[in-house]
C-alpha cells in the first residue's frame, strides 16, 4: 500500500512548539512583503481558521478578521525546514521508499497499514507535531485519504473500496482535474466522481478527446499511479537560537562551528558530500538573511565553514538588528556511499 502524510497546520504548529503559550491563541503565520501590513497569510492554526483566516489571504483581510488574542508571526522557513527534516527521518526509518513532495508532505510505502501508521503518528507526536496519514492502493487516493479526517487523521482505503470512497466527492478532487475541466464537466451535468464514472464514454471523448476521457474514467474508478519518485534529499541544515543576541563574529563563529559538527555527523551517517554551503542568520526582528556559495565537493562541514569567512562577513553586514538565530545549510548533495571516502584522497 501507499501512504501519504500531510502535517497539520504545519508552520503554525512549529511556532506553537517553541512557544507553547501560543497554543491557546489564534496564530497566523505571515509572509510579509514590506512591512506588517502587506503580504499574505502563509498558514494559520485551527483557532485562527475558526475566525475565517486561511492560507493565501491578504494580511490586511486577516487583520480585519482577527480578534484581540490573535498573534501574527513572520514565517521562519529555516526552522520549519529543520522540523520537516525531523519528520522525514521518522518516515525514512519506517519505510525504505519515500518521496517527499513538499515541506510538509510525503508519500511512502507502508506494509502494516493502520497499525504501523499509528506508530509513525505517535513518533511525530512525541516531537510535538501533528500529522494526518492516508493509506490507499495508489498515490492519488492516499493523498485524498490523508485529507479525509484531518487534523490528526488516519484513514485507509482498502483494495476494492476505491469507488465507494470516491463516490460523493467532487470531480475537482481527482488528481489532474483543475477548475477548467471541472467547469466543462459541470456543463455536462457531471459534478461528482460517481456521475463521472457513469457518464457516457463517447460523449466524454467528444468533449475532451479520447485520451483525456479515458484518463478521467480511470481516475473516477480510483485507478492511479503507485510509482514513488526518488527520495532526493537536496539539502541538510542545522539552526539554533543563540543564548544571547549578538553580532560579534567570534561569538557567532563558535555557534556555527557547533552546528557544523552536528552536520558532520549527519553527513557521515547519510554518506553524502556537498557542493553548496549557506550561512543563515535571523535577527531580533525575525528577519531572515542568507549567504551562499558553491565550493569544491566536500564531505567535511567544519572545514567548509572554515573556508567560508567571506560568507560570514557578508552575512553580518546585512542585518540592522543583532542576530538571534544562526544556521548552516549544505546543499547540492551527492551520494558517496559507493565511493571511497573523499577525505581519504
Ligand atoms: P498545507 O499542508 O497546505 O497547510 P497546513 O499544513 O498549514 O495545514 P493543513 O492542516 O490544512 O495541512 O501547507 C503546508 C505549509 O506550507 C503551511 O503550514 C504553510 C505553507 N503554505 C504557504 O506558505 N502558503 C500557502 O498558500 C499554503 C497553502 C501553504
Ligand atoms: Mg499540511
Amino acid at each position: 500500500m501507499i501512504a501519504h502524510i500531510d502535517m497539520d497546520a504545519f508552520f503554525a504548529r512549529c511556532e506553537e512548539l517553541r512557544n507553547p503559550r501560543l497554543e491557546e491563541k489564534p496564530v497566523v503565520i505571515c509572509i510579509y512583503t514590506r512591512n506588517e501590513t502587506s503580504g499574505a497569510v502563509s498558514t494559520s492554526n485551527y483557532r485562527a481558521r475558526e475566525l475565517g483566516i486561511n492560507s493565501g489571504m491578504p494580511i490586511t483581510e486577516a487583520r480585519e478578521k482577527a480578534d484581540e488574542d490573535t498573534v501574527f508571526l513572520p514565517a521562519d522557513h529555516e526552522y520549519y525546514r529543520q522540523k520537516s527534516e525531523e519528520v522525514m527521518s521518522v518516515l525514512r526509518s519506517h519505510s525504505r521508499k519515500i518521496e517527499k513532495t513538499s515541506i510538509d508532505e510525503a508519500y511512502f510505502r507502508i506494509k502494516g497499514g493502520k497499525k504501523e501508521a499509528r506508530k509513525i503518528k505517535a513518533r511525530i507526536e512525541s516531537k510535538g507535531l501533528s500529522a494526518s496519514i492516508g493509506i490507499a492502493p495508489n498515490k492519488f487516493l492516499a493523498k485524498l485519504a490523508s485529507e479525509e479526517e484531518k487534523p490528526d487523521g488516519l484513514y485507509r482505503v482498502g483494495e476494492g473500496e476505491e469507488k465507494q470512497f470516491l463516490n460523493g466527492k467532487k470531480v475537482e478532487k481527482l488528481h489532474g482535474v483543475g477548475s477548467k475541466t471541472a467547469e466543462k464537466l459541470a456543463e455536462e451535468g457531471i459534478e461528482t466522481v460517481e456521475q463521472l464514472r457513469s457518464a457516457n464514454n463517447a460523449a466524454l471523448a467528444d468533449r475532451f478527446g479520447r485520451k483525456n476521457a479515458a484518463s478521467l474514467k480511470d481516475k473516477s474508478e480510483g485507478k492511479g499511479s503507485r510509482k514513488l519518485g526518488k527520495d532526493e534529499q537536496k539539502q541538510i541544515s542545522r539552526i539554533k537560537t543563540m543564548e544571547r543576541n549578538s553580532r560579534d563574529p567570534d561569538y557567532i563563529r563558535k555557534e556555527l562551528q557547533f552546528l557544523a559538527e552536528s552536520l558532520a555527523n549527519r553527513v557521515e551517517e547519510k554518506k553524502v558530500a556537498f557542493r553548496g554551503i549557506t550561512l543563515i542568520a535571523v535577527d531580533a526582528d525575525l528577519q531572515n538573511y542568507t549567504r551562499s556559495k558553491k565550493i569544491d565537493t566536500s564531505d567535511r562541514p567544519t572545514e567548509a565553514l572554515e573556508k567560508s569567512e567571506d560568507l560570514l562577513e557578508k552575512l553580518l553586514s546585512d542585518p540592522e538588528e543583532d542576530i538571534r538565530r544562526v544556521g548552516i545549510r549544505i546543499s547540492d548533495l551527492v551520494d558517496t556511499s559507493k565511493q571511497s571516502k573523499l577525505s581519504s584522497f
